[in-house]
């Protein structure tokens, strides 16, 4: 099997973080060793400082909804073009925590913005480049966030209204349903279901 793009999807809380060392043992099992791990918005240097500004709840002057995806959409591209394709191109895996479904969930759901610039950035920015796998982890807004809540502060993003979640996980569930290369874990469940959950999608599409 040729080395391939896999993405972790979900609300906060849903257990992303978690799920990463379990996708990375599996892959292990399966001989596969060279496996580069990454984070949206983040992964490069650029990529992190726009994350900070992206994150950051202290700001007397916070980004509008369409500079907030633009933020997005540069520090993906940026880490896409510098660190996932040349990856890819030199044979290793790689193992994204989230990637564009997020701006999709997040920016057109969450936020409102415009279908049709969603798509647009999508196409303009990624092209016709998409992951090979992606593991949406399905949780209820309000309980994802009581599990991130004994972190203590809150970021910008992450203080945004109930309302504002629901909306993004409603949009989650429309994209997933249109997407037979997106598998959906209710990580709702004992974090032991939800790996076993994972091992069980992730054998099968191994060993395809
Ligand atoms: N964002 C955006 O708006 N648009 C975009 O295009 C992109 C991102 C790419 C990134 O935040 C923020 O940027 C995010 C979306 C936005 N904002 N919000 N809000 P981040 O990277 O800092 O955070 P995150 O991606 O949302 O991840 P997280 O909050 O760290 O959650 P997680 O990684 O999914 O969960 P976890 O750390 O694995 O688990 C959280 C806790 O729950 C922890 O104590 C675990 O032990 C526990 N846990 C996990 N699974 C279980 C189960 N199954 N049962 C019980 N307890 C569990």
């Amino acid at each position: 099997m040729r080395n391939k793009f896999i993405v972790l999807e979900g609300l906060e809380g849903s257990g992303k973080t978690t799920a990463k060392n379990t996708i990375v043992q599996i892959l292990n099992t399966h001989g596969i060793s060279d496996i580069v791990i990454t984070r949206e918005p983040g992964g490069t240097p650029l990529a992190e400082e726009l994350r900070t500004l992206i994150k950051q709840s202290a700001n007397s002057d916070p980004p509008t909804n369409k500079a907030e995806v633009l933020m997005l959409y540069a520090a993906r591209i940026q880490l896409v073009e510098k660190v996932i394709k040349p990856a890819l191109k030199r044979g290793a895996w790689v193992l994204s925590d989230r990637h564009d479904l997020s701006s999709q969930a997040y920016q057109g759901g969450g936020r409102g913005i415009d279908p049709w610039l969603m798509t647009s950035l999508r196409d303009g920015i990624l092209g016709s480049f998409r992951p090979d796998l992606t593991l949406y982890l399905d949780i209820l807004p309000q309980h994802g966030l009581e599990r991130i809540s004994l972190r203590g502060k809150l970021d910008r993003i992450e203080q945004e209204s109930l309302a504002f979640f629901e909306r993004t996980r409603a949009r989650y569930l429309q994209l997933v349903a249109t997407d037979s290369c997106i598998k959906t874990i209710n990580a709702s469940q004992s974090i032991q279901q939800v790996n076993e959950n994972i091992k069980t999608i992730l054998n099968e599409w191994l060993s395809k």
